[in-house]
């Protein structure tokens, strides 16, 4: 298994969490590196759905430590409450299985004030964020006026930034976005008893899996949100705060770039994407409709109804170029069963030549009409099934899938829990 990153290839939401509950049952340590509690990670297990936003999935797997890295932003109030979950569940959670990194930064409630106000003010041009502050403490971060689980240690220095930072974001919550400011000594009451329930698991993320790789253990990493929704590579600005992309392990982890063996992109069947943006093979039709009652195409975070379309193999393709992917992990085949046609894209045709990238500009996305290749559908249904008792069509598809990217399909999940997939 060695050290094995896992990516999502499109726009978040491909089933990631059940592809890294798969794989954690052969690591030792499993890593979040990026995003916060943006994400949400559904895995079924012995009938029971378990979502996580900020607590790496192989939690559920006893025996394996699991971190949170320097790379993520954590809202402590979300956090504690997944602990309270964890436990109510029989989940025990100690320092030994659990570690924070001191360097992650904190979600503050003006984060999350200044998130929702923005985009309420910004109306039909919203991005359609999950809400949760992700972008405006990313902001902050990058403006060196965040604060670190480090800074929960130290009461002094917390209390002084905190005053600065509530004075500047009550001023332009109020008098900007027109809405209402924070209070300085509820934050920082808060906030330190969650620096007590918090303390015991806070330590050097880096340096343990420095230490963990020197040791040759296995160690997973947990990708959040997808390849398109990076701040750089993706849909900018539809996109999130964080780079998704595999490389981020690096900086997100502190990880060094040579001790990575195997990266492992998870593409859906089918596309989807939550907010606003570019989406050239969306189904606006009732075949959309269908794809996201019968995938059950509504955010773990929030809720939200997912867009739906065809799987856009242009769109995949340059994920698995950007990331390196090695592996592909294809996940709810079985929502594809009962259609007549499935119809893959492999090109965009644009100002009449056919293109085989996303173009930057939304202008020109916008002309971009996909190029289809047309697929017939199986009606058996796929439960239970080996490679080998796989309807003709459906492996047909499989191969296509597999032959386009370059790279082979090493998983199929053919349903949502432990047991429905094809290794
Ligand atoms: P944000 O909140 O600043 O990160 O939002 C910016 C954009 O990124 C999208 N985004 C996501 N898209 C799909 N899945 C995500 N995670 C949740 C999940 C989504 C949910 O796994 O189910 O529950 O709604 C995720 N996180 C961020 C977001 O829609 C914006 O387009
Ligand atoms: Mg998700």
């Amino acid at each position: 298994m060695a050290n094995v990153v896992v990516i999502g290839l499109q726009w978040g939401d491909e089933g990631k969490g059940k592809i890294i509950d798969l794989l954690a049952e052969q690591a030792d340590v499993v890593v979040r590196f990026q995003g916060g509690n943006n994400a949400g990670h559904t895995i079924v297990v012995n009938g029971k759905k378990h979502i996580f936003h900020l607590i790496p999935s192989g939690i559920l797997h006893p025996e394996k430590r699991c971190c949170i890295g320097n790379g993520v932003v954590i809202d402590p109030a979300v956090l504690l409450e997944e602990f309270k979950k964890l436990e109510e569940n029989g989940v025990e959670l100690t320092p030994e299985r659990f570690l924070i990194s001191e360097r992650a930064h904190l979600i503050m409630p003006y984060h999350k004030a200044i998130d929702l106000a923005r985009e309420a003010k910004k109306g039909k041009t919203k991005i359609g964020t999950t809400g949760r502050g992700i972008g405006p403490c990313y902001e902050d971060k990058a403006a060196r006026t965040g604060f670190r689980m480090i800074d929960l240690m130290d009461k002094s220095f917390f209390e002084k930034r905190l005053k600065t930072q509530i004075e500047e974001k009550n001023f332009y919550l109020t008098q900007y976005l027109k809405a209402e400011g924070v209070n300085f000594r509820e934050i920082a009451q808060t906030y330190f008893k969650y620096a007590e329930k918090l303390s015991p698991f806070i330590g050097n993320v880096a340096q343990f899996l420095w230490k963990a790789k020197e040791e040759n253990k296995n160690i997973l990493f947990e990708g959040a949100q997808g390849t398109h929704l990076d701040m750089d590579h993706g849909t900018y600005p539809y996109v999130t705060s964080s780079n998704t992309v595999a490389s981020s392990i690096c900086s997100g982890a502190g990880f060094p770039i040579n001790a990575i063996d195997t990266i492992i992109g998870v593409c859906k069947a089918y596309t989807t994407r939550v907010g606003g943006g570019p989406f050239p093979t969306e189904l606006t039709d009732s075949l959309g409709n269908y794809l996201r009652e019968k995938g059950k195409e509504f955010g773990a975070t929030t809720g939200r109804p997912r867009r739906c379309g065809w799987l856009d193999l242009v769109v995949v393709k340059q994920a698995v170029r950007l990331n390196g992917v090695q592996k592909l992990a294809l996940t709810k085949l079985d929502v594809l069963t009962g259609l007549d046609e499935i119809k893959v894209c492999i090109g965009y045709n644009y100002q009449g030549k056919t293109i085989d990238y996303m173009p930057t500009s939304f202008s020109a996305i916008a002309e971009c009409k996909p190029v289809y290749k047309s697929f017939p559908g199986w009606k058996e249904t796929l439960k239970g099934k080996s490679w080998k008792e796989l309807p003709h069509t459906a492996k047909a598809y499989l191969e296509f899938i597999s032959d386009f990217l370059g790279i082979p399909i090493s998983i199929v999940s053919t349903g949502p829990s432990r047991e429905e997939v094809i290794q």
